[in-house]
């Protein structure tokens, strides 16, 4: 057989790109190319997408389960390895109590179809409180920001990308990320769109990126202080009579006043000796917000990782309806994702249901903070986490002081991962359930399609059919099963899912399908899997599906699937304000008291503003958090872990290029090879995070001989954003030593 071509959506990033593979008779994909047909991405594919074939054809990849035994890991069958799970966690249920089993859920568990429709039912059926997500390290302060001013944690609006006139980004560089929460392929196109078009880019950041050096205009600010400026931007508004009173806003909005008290104390001149940004230049930043005619305020991850994490979102926000911008076109926008129903929410949004038991820690949307995981193990008593399912996961590279939780794991009595690889935190698990590789997976982005900055679906089949191995949607139902202490049918999982959410959608009125009968719309959902059948009940009730033929010409997976291979485009970001906000006002809450309140600690740093070394993180191209350093092709040339530097700094060290240096804080010491640059402004040092591949146990010959070292050895897992419990990860602090 010779070699054909098959299409899919990239995994590897949150751009969405459309992928055309190659595949040679064997199933082998042997080439990638962009999808010059996906309506969104048009062709774009950057340096990760196009070596998916290496990723997919990686021998070091799991290819069916292993189990620990005193020699290390070796193979077994898929039953042997689920009856192990089974007997341990029911083993360990039984004398400790549901508490005792935690779940981490990684990064990729957002980029899959199975993520998203299993890994709550797992929690769920485990009815484990210890649940823990890389959301905790990235985006937590976003959901909670959207969840006080708009009543939904899920509803984060977007920059309108394709049609601003003004961007102002902080802590986010999608040069070599390809954008966050914020998805859009060819995001550097874009951005030089909106510079073709006469409109500006400004970007605020401790170093002068690739992102920066394209925009008009670049703003060191010294790290972790963005919520200063962002008030001080706030206070200009204000003080300068420069807030629009948007039409479409208009009645809309509670808490004006309130926060133009709290922003009165931050005028830009007080605040300039923190930030490093000098008062005329936050001035004329205000100006130019309010003077363009759409713009749109974006922070991103490295304004989510700070201690003032929280308030940071929420005044990025406050800035979009300050100056009009929130929900019209050209400003920030809520995307209307396909497979979402327009329902509202009908609990207010709170956090802190429960607390964390070593250190009384909110749980916010259902999670606790990674940072406190390995308190949790350590720590004796009663409630102590015991056993641990991590589902596309690295904390020990990733999570802040994750030396620290590399010991505790190894303290642990049972650990099950879901994972292709054999890496620095699945070394500690005593089963290892790999899923398919990409090639033999469907995709649909569930989570990420709510960021996009197109409303857009795109369904891809497995590029190869199924060998017969259970997909990443089996393996976690069966966990579910096992969880649940249920032995019988996988298929009830779903069966029961499907039922209820048919007839919640027959009895809701406005539904689409309200008054018919859940059984008639079960016979008619897909033929494919139990997923697929899940994903075209979601498409079918969405905001562009068919309502079981409600609409004859709406979406179903069915469509998709056959007339759309290449992904359909539904057209660009429309207002929807009235569709997403759910606060109990029905108002947006520009000033909620929880963010008020925590303005005290803003005060408390104001007078005593930091002085020596912190460590910020960056982001390389070729790298995809800790988990792509396997790719040959990958690890060469620029995409290396050193140490950035000032060369004043360098200089006052008595570092140079090459140098070794010992990075010492709190938690840890490690040392790094330097590179001095003047893209880091003096003071601060960055390290790439997902390095340190030289532990012993693991599998991953490539990534071994580029080993690097590990940034969250000397991050601080007590360092907290204390509203949202994500992790601090920029701005910590630091002494450099030459090594
Ligand atoms: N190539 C590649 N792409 C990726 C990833 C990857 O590892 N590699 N990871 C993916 C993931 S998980 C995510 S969450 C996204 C993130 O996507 P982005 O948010 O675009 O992430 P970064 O590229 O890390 O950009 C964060 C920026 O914040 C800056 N920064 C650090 N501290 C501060 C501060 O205190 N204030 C301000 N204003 N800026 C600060 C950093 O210098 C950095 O340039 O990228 C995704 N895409
Ligand atoms: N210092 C510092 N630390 C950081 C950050 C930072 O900027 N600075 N960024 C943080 C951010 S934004 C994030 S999102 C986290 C990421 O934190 P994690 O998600 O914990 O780490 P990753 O390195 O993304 O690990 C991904 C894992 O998923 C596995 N995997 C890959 N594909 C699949 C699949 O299809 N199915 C399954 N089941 N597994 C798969 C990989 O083998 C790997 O083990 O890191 C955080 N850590
Ligand atoms: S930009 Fe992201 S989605 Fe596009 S090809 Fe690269 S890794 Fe894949
Ligand atoms: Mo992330």
């Amino acid at each position: 057989m010779g070699d054909r071509t098959a299409f899919r959506t990239c995994p590897l990033c949150e751009a969405l790109c459309g992928l055309e593979l190659t595949l040679d008779g064997s199933g082998a994909v042997t080439g990638v190319r962009g999808d010059k047909d996906d309506p969104f991405s048009k062709g774009y594919i950057c340096p990760k997408g196009a070596t998916l074939g290496s990723l997919d054809g990686d021998p070091d990849r799991l290819t069916g389960p292993l189990v620990r035994d005193e020699g290390g890991h070796v193979p077994a069958t898929w039953e042997s390895a689920f009856g192990a799970a089974r007997r341990e966690i029911g083993r360990l249920i039984a004398r400790y109590g549901t508490d005792s089993v935690a779940v981490y859920a990684g990064n990729p568990t957002g980029h899959s179809i199975a993520g998203p429709l299993y890994t709550e039912a797992l929690v769920k059926a485990l009815g484990t409180r210890n649940h823990f997500s890389a959301s905790t390290t990235d985006q937590m302060p976003k959901h909670v920001s959207s969840g006080h001013m708009f009543g939904d944690p899920h509803a984060i609006p977007v920059p309108d990308l394709d049609r601003t006139d003004h961007l102002l980004m902080l802590g986010a560089n999608p040069l070599e990320s390809n954008g966050s929460l914020c998805s859009a392929p060819d995001f550097p196109g874009r951005l030089k769109a909106i510079q073709a078009r006469g409109g500006n880019v400004t970007v605020v950041d401790p170093r002068r990126t690739r992102t920066a050096a394209l925009a008009n205009e670049h703003v060191f600010i010294r790290p972790g202080t963005d919520a200063f400026l962002l008030m001080a931007l706030v206070h200009t508004l204000f003080a300068e009579e420069l807030i629009v009173a948007a039409e479409h806003l208009a009645g809309r909005v509670n808490g004006l006043d309130d926060l133009r008290a709290l922003a009165v104390d931050f005028p830009p001149e007080r605040v300039a000796p923190v930030t490093g940004v000098p008062a005329a230049t936050a001035r004329r930043i205000a100006r130019e917000l309010a003077g363009a005619r759409r713009a749109a305020v974006y922070g991103r991850v490295g304004t989510c990782t700070q201690s003032f994490g929280t308030l940071n979102s929420w005044l990025v926000d406050a800035l979009n309806v300050l100056t009009g911008n929130l929900d019209r076109p050209g400003g920030a926008m809520f995307p209307r994702p396909a497979h979402a129903p327009v329902h509202r929410r009908r609990r207010p949004f709170t956090t802190g249901r429960w607390r964390s038991r070593v250190r009384g820690l909110p749980e916010v949307n259902g999670e606790l903070p990674v940072a406190t995981l390995a308190d949790e193990i350590e720590t004796p008593g009663e409630g102590r986490v015991r056993a641990l399912i991590t589902i596309g996961g690295n904390p020990v590279l990733s999570a802040p002081n994750g030396a620290r939780l590399d010991r505790a794991l190894a303290g642990l009595d049972f650990m099950v991962s879901v994972d292709p690889y054999l890496n620095e935190t699945t070394r500690h698990a005593h089963v290892v359930l790999p899923p398919p590789r990409p090639a033999q997976t469907p995709h649909y982005d569930i989570e990420l399609t709510r960021f996009a900055v197109r409303d857009y679906a795109r369904f891809s089949p497995p590029a190869v059919p199924p060998d017969g191995r259970p997909s990443e949607a089996d393996l976690l139902t069966r966990l579910a099963m096992i969880a649940s202490g249920a032995d019988g049918d996988p298929s009830a999982l779903d069966e029961t899912i499907i039922t209820s959410t048919l007839k919640r959608a027959a009895a809701l009125t406005g539904s689409p399908v309200h008054g018919r009968e859940p059984d008639e719309l079960r016979k008619m959902l897909d033929t494919g899997t139990l997923a697929e059948q899940r994903l075209d009940m979601m498409l079918r009730l969405g905001p562009y599906g068919d309502g079981f033929g409600a609409d004859p010409s709406g979406l179903t997976l069915t469509r998709l699937r056959s007339e759309h291979p290449h992904g359909l485009d539904l057209g660009a970001l429309k207002p929807r304000l009235d569709e997403v906000l759910c606060t109990t006002s029905g108002r947006v809450e520009l000033c909620p008291s929880t963010f008020a309140a925590d303005v005290g600690r803003l005060h408390a740093a104001l007078a005593g503003p930091a002085s020596g070394m912190v460590l910020i993180g960056r982001r390389q191209l070729r790298s995809a958090n800790s988990w792509l350093h396997n790719v040959p092709e990958l690890v060469d040339g620029s995409n290396t872990c050193t140490l950035q530097l000032n060369p004043a700094d360098a200089a006052h060290l008595g570092i140079a290029a090459g140098d070794t240096v010992r990075v010492v804080s709190r938690t840890g010491t490690i040392e790094a090879v330097a590179e001095p640059t003047d893209t880091v402004m003096p003071g601060v040092a960055s390290l790439p995070h997902g390095w340190g591949h030289d532990r012993p146990g693991t599998r991953a010959a490539v990534a071994a001989r580029h080993a690097g070292v590990s940034a969250n050895a000397v991050t601080d897992d007590r360092e907290i954003d204390p509203l949202s419990g994500n992790a601090v990860f920029n701005g910590v602090p630091v002494t450099l030593e030459r090594g």
